[in-house]
């Protein structure tokens, strides 16, 4: 049991580390809101290296959602977690979604049609005219656009906001990306919307509403080094024709 009888439109892949606070609730929000949608979807939960029970959690929902699939890889890394969702995933369409929600579900028909149409990779931007911020200290927005004018820089002209849990990918443009992602942890979302646009793809941001939540797997100084270098090693990847399909 559990096989839809035909391939979801939907995919929704949520990367999950101790998550066993967020996870419920948010699997809950989701199941009542795809309810109410006339669309077929299933969930894959990615969880890697938790070490409070989050495995299991997710586990237990299955027995009320029979469209929920769920991993555990044995490496920590939020790309290595998103990279396996995207691949094992079936949809027409497969939309990244941190656990902790921060974007309201609904909001998820904006990366679908009939909202939104002819675009391959459509970016959840808390950046544009209409996207909105809730909550975040100032301090965290900064640093966050600091970094994103680097990636501007260096790697993905144009694009406002990189870093969102929120992205949608075209089966065809996950098929194509993520088996040439090499960076398995926080830098990824940049090196696969570099991957994108060179392999032609379009790239769009949509403007979502998010909340911001203190609670973070991301540590702040030592992760954002790592992601500074990381943009220099995507040019050098490229460079050296580790993208070219
Ligand atoms: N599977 C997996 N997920 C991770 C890992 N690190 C972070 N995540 C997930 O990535 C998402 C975003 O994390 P969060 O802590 O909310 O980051 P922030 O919103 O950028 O502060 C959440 O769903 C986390 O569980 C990891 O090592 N493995
Ligand atoms: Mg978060």
């Amino acid at each position: 049991m559990g096989e839809l009888l035909t391939k979801p439109l939907l995919s929704i892949i949520i990367p999950a580390h101790n998550e066993a606070e967020r996870l419920p609730p948010t699997l809950e929000q989701i199941k009542a809101f795809l309810a109410s949608q006339d669309y077929q979807a299933e969930i894959l939960v990615v969880e890697n290296g938790s070490s409070d029970g989050t495995l299991q959690i997710a586990k237990a929902f299955q027995d009320g959602m029979p469209n929920l699939r769920v991993f555990s890889e044995s490496e920590r890394g939020k790309g290595l977690a998103v990279r396996r969702g995207m691949l094992e995933a079936q949809g027409a369409y497969r939309f990244l979604c941190d656990a902790d929600l921060s974007m309201p579900v609904e909001q998820v028909n904006r990366f679908l049609p009939p909202v939104l149409t002819e675009v391959d990779v459509a970016i959840g931007s808390r950046e544009l005219p209409g996207s909105r911020r809730i909550d975040e200290p100032g301090y965290r927005h900064l640093i966050g656009r600091i970094f994103n004018a680097l990636v501007r820089t260096l790697v993905l002209p144009g694009i406002q906001d990189s870093q969102c849990g929120f992205k949608c990918f075209s089966a065809e443009a996950a098929e194509a990306v993520f088996p040439l992602q090499t960076m398995g942890g926080m830098s990824f979302d940049a090196e696969v919307l570099f991957i994108a646009r060179r392999q032609g793809y379009r790239l769009q941001e949509v403007a979502i509403d998010w909340y911001f939540d203190p609670d973070s797997r991301v540590r702040l100084v030592q992760d954002s080094l790592r992601m500074g270098l990381d943009l220099l090693k995507i040019r050098q990847n490229a460079r050296q024709g580790r993208y070219d399909a």
